[in-house]
């Protein structure tokens, strides 16, 4: 091994160029490394960057490696905080109730001097207005702390809209001509119901509202332009996409007045300094907050660029992302984890990407995302995600900010287990992708019309295939439809098959599209198994009537679908428009089990054919939620049975073997 400079701002056990393959160290996790690797080994312990890790170029590959317990941490980190109680005038600002308890910790001027970016409030962000680099935040006990909202959990309700606000959506080009209008931007105002606060928030300055404000589907954080104790009524600084409608609901953030329960805080950006209510016990805790903007390690690309593997490294406390890359081919990031990450933990495009045995948690927007193949051609990407394990996802971005989100040709998430998220576990676009063996659980918590795993209003998604997942526990309400496995809005082309759903509200919901195969799925204590709509001659008729504003026109022109390889792989996609158009069909139910389960809806069923439906023996109803646990127990550690029945191969269980190391 040659030892090589490296102008990277860590510490370093090593920086070394390999001269051919050698055994791993014994304390490294990795695979015997190929000739001519760059080796980077990271120290031990926490190293804080204030900038991104530059890799360095002329490698044909280069190894990132931790040892022991390495961490990358993207913000200051104060290990023995002086909390102090507030002066006079903070006091005052306080809620009353609090002051006894809040304490105030001065940010070191040299610390913050280390760092290219001030410290960042609230920003604008949601449904369509990704969130390009979270706010500073700050982070005790391995957990963010809450900036001071109300109410304290949940959300509050509209007494009454005043005016609704400009509607951005309506100006898109998408909307049917006759529904199309354009105004200028001007945000709503609203009575909450509860008009008590409103003296507080007048008090609050740079107040900002997170609410669903009109769809259940639809969050949007948006600055409060004025409140106005004596009208009781709020205007915010800008629209929300659809406008404000009575049934919204939302939530203050960053008031200073609200900062009234154990875990909340307020950044006094002005002043550098942080105002908490610790949780009970944190009182002497480190305290993290986040600075780094930008990403934490940037994948090199472009011809020459060096294959690059990140392991062994735990990511922690930022404001951007960990790792990402442009036109990447052949990036792995193996036994890492990610916590309280700012934006999305990863993000690559380009083709085979691997993510393996990771672990990603208190996610700020999408935990990974890849994008990658050539649809015109129907190139596969090969990205895959693999083994992992993602929890609290689309923390600070409630909806459209999955665990994983695919886009392309030719990917396969195998074998990760997902849970609790406000809203979709994963989304996928593109065609010919494996989603398989994954165990998916207390996700869409949040919100409604939304599945565990999603894909919508695409008549090309042809080709992929979600086979042996297990998905449980998903409440709901028919008003508000969630359901495991929803294939929206006419997204066509799609298997499911040999799924295990249990507990959901609605197992499957498909929206009207073609082609869409259900078969051998088992569906088990659930409001209903199956809900096959007919929406492209219902409600969404006017919305793919005029092939200029349609997407799903726009996207089936988009596609080569006369041309081969699609002509022969998918030939029915040449009839969308002339053959019983708007109608599902092609549309395939069968060999489904039900147990506890109705089947539930298939609206047209002359287009859709249903058969070889079995009802499975239920237990009584006492015995329904143990049988349901085992089934879910069986499912991740061995075959399920029920009854003669013998299901899958289904769970996480089924999965091939992960990539090997290497
Ligand atoms: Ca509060």
């Amino acid at each position: 091994m040659h030892r090589i400079a490296l102008a990277a701002p860590v510490a370093l056990l090593a920086a070394c160029t390999s001269t051919g393959p050698a055994a791993p160290e014994p304390h490294a996790p990795s695979a015997p490394l190929a000739p001519d690797t760059i080796v980077i080994d990271l120290a031990p312990g926490t190293t804080t960057l204030t900038a991104p890790l530059t890799l360095p170029a002329g490698a044909r590959e280069i190894v990132v490696r931790g040892h022991g317990r390495t961490t990358l941490s993207g913000g200051i980190t104060i290990a023995a905080p002086d909390w102090r109680a507030p002066d006079e005038r903070l006091a005052a600002a306080l809620p009353a109730e609090a002051v006894a308890h809040v304490r105030v910790l001065e940010l070191p001027a040299a610390e913050l001097a280390r760092w290219p970016a001030a410290l960042a409030g609230p920003v604008h962000c949601g449904h369509t207005v990704p969130m390009p680099v979270a706010p500073t935040e700050v982070f005790v006990g391995g957990r963010a702390l809450t900036p001071a909202r109300w109410p304290n959990d949940g959300w509050a309700t509209i007494e009454r809209i005043v005016d609704a606000g400009s509607v951005p959506r309506n100006a898109e080009p998408d909307t049917p001509a006759a529904q199309r209008s354009t105004e200028p931007a001007r945000g709503g105002t609203f009575v909450p119901s509860d008009r008590s606060r409103l003296a507080r928030w007048q008090r609050s300055g740079d107040a900002w509202m997170q609410g669903y404000w009109n769809w259940d589907w639809s969050d949007e954080q948006l600055p409060v332009a004025s409140v106005d104790p004596t009208a009781g009524t709020v205007t915010l600084a800008m629209p929300h996409r659809y406008g404000l409608a009575q049934r919204g609901r939302f939530r203050i953030t960053n008031a200073l007045g609200e900062l009234d329960s154990p875990g909340e805080c307020w950044i006094d950006r002005g002043n550098a300094r942080v105002v908490a209510w610790l949780p009970a016990g944190d009182e002497h805790a480190p305290v993290t907050v986040s600075m780094l903007a930008e990403p934490m390690i940037r994948i090199p690309s472009g011809p020459g660029a060096p294959r690059v593997t990140v392991e062994g490294i735990a990511f922690e406390c930022t404001r951007g992302s960990a790792i990402v890359g442009t036109g990447v081919d052949g990036a792995t990031v193996r036994d890492c984890t990610f916590s309280n990450i700012g934006t999305r933990a990863i993000s690559l495009d380009g083709a085979r990407c691997v993510v393996t045995r990771c672990t990603f948690t208190d996610i700020g927007t999408t935990g990974v995302h890849l994008e990658g193949g050539d649809r015109a051609t129907l190139t596969p990407g090969r990205h895959r995600v693999e083994g992992s394990t993602f929890t609290r996802c689309g923390r600070l971005q409630r909806t459209y900010a999955p665990a994983i989100e695919i886009a392309g040709v030719g990917h396969a998430l195998v074998r990760n287990e997902i849970s609790d998220l406000p809203h979709i576990a994963v989304i996928y676009a593109g065609n010919e992708h494996l989603i398989e063996a994954n165990h998916v659980h207390h996700v869409v918590q949040e919100t409604g019309d939304a599945g565990a795993i999603c894909i919508g209003r695409d008549w090309t998604a042809h080709g992929n295939v979600l086979r042996g997942n297990l998905v449980h526990d998903i409440p709901g309400s028919d008003a508000r439809y969630q359901n495991a496995f929803y294939v929206d809005d006419m997204a066509s082309g799609i298997t499911l098959e040999d799924n295990l759903v249990i507990r959901c509200n609605w197992g499957m919901l498909i929206g009207g599209g073609r082609d869409n195969v259900i078969r051998r799925n088992t569906f088990v204590a659930c409001g209903k198994a199956i809900m096959y709509d007919a929406r492209g001659v219902g409600w969404m008729a006017p919305h793919i009537a005029d092939p200029a504003t349609s997407t799903l026109h726009r996207r089936l022109a988009e596609m080569p679908v006369d041309r081969e390889p699609w002509r022969s792989r998918y030939p029915s996609l040449q009839s969308y428009l002339t053959d019983r158009f708007g109608r599902p069909v092609g549309g395939v139910v069968e060999g489904n089990a039900l147990l506890a389960t109705p089947l539930g809806t298939i609206e047209d069923r002359a287009c859709v054919t249903e058969s070889g439906t079995v009802a499975l023996p239920a237990p009584v109803a006492e015995g329904l939620p143990a049988e349901c646990d085992r089934l879910i127990d069986d499912a991740c550690t061995g075959n399920v049975r029920i009854g003669n029945a013998r299901l899958g191969p289904v769970g996480p269980t089924r999965a091939p073997p992960l990539t090997p190391p290497g």
